[in-house]
């Protein structure tokens, strides 16, 4: 376990114990614990390469926030906010990333947009993540609760070089979903595209 880190930089108004409060109400027992230690893992990442630890600690804890809100808050935000109507083709497993960064603004008072950035897009990823967003992707896919095949893998080549870990969950990402011929967000496609090809040899020689 890392040390837990005291806010200083305002992000948002509440401090960490207080914000972990408003997380425990709004979460089952075993999200809560996931988020927790999708905090931790990023928090080493973000210690490996050279990120901001406040704003791993915050995003960590924020990103899954409005995993089990109704479909009809994320409809709601949708059409309030103008979000693209393409998301109601979605469900809660785009929602609860894409919209459920403008829950963890408005409600929690997070207002950093690269915060804000690396919720949105811990889903799908993006073609363009910060190292911040990179962290979270893979923080959350490699935190130590998860067990799937590749976990390892995915952990290993995280530890090796940020960007291979991105290249490697999207891959896993995509043939999960085509294999069980889930709908594809466009956003993951983009993902895959700037990512994969990119290290097309890396993942070749460690499949
Ligand atoms: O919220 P978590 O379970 O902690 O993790 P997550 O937000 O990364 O969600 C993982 C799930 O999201 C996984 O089952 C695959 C799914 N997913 C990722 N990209 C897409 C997607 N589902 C659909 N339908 N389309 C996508 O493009
Ligand atoms: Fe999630
Ligand atoms: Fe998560």
């Amino acid at each position: 376990m890392v040390k837990e880190i005291e806010y200083q930089k305002h992000y948002l108004s509440l401090n960490r114990a207080e914000l972990i409060a408003r997380l425990e109400r709004a979460l089952k027992p075993s999200r809560f614990k996931h988020v927790l230690r999708v905090e931790q893992t990023a928090i080493k990442l973000a210690k490996q390469y050279d990120v901001d630890l406040e704003a791993a600690s915050v995003a960590g804890l924020c990103h899954d926030y409005a995993k089990q809100r109704p479909d009809e808050d994320f409809i709601t935000v949708i059409k309030a906010k103008k979000l693209s109507k393409e998301l109601l083709d979605y469900g809660n497993a785009i929602w609860h990333g894409v919209v459920g960064a403008e829950l963890v603004k408005d409600e929690l008072g997070v207002q950093n947009e690269e915060i804000l950035n690396a919720i949105r897009q811990h889903t799908t990823g993006a073609a363009y993540m910060t190292p911040l967003a990179q962290v979270l992707y893979m923080a959350d896919y490699i935190e130590p609760g998860r067990d799937f095949p590749g976990v390892e893998k995915a952990r290993q080549l995280t530890k090796a070089d940020l960007g291979l870990g991105v290249a490697y969950q999207t891959q896993a990402t995509l043939t999960y979903l085509a294999e069980n011929s889930k709908p594809i967000y466009p956003k993951t496609l983009e993902t895959y595209n700037a990512w994969v090809p990119k290290y097309r040899k890396e993942l070749k020689n460690n499949g």
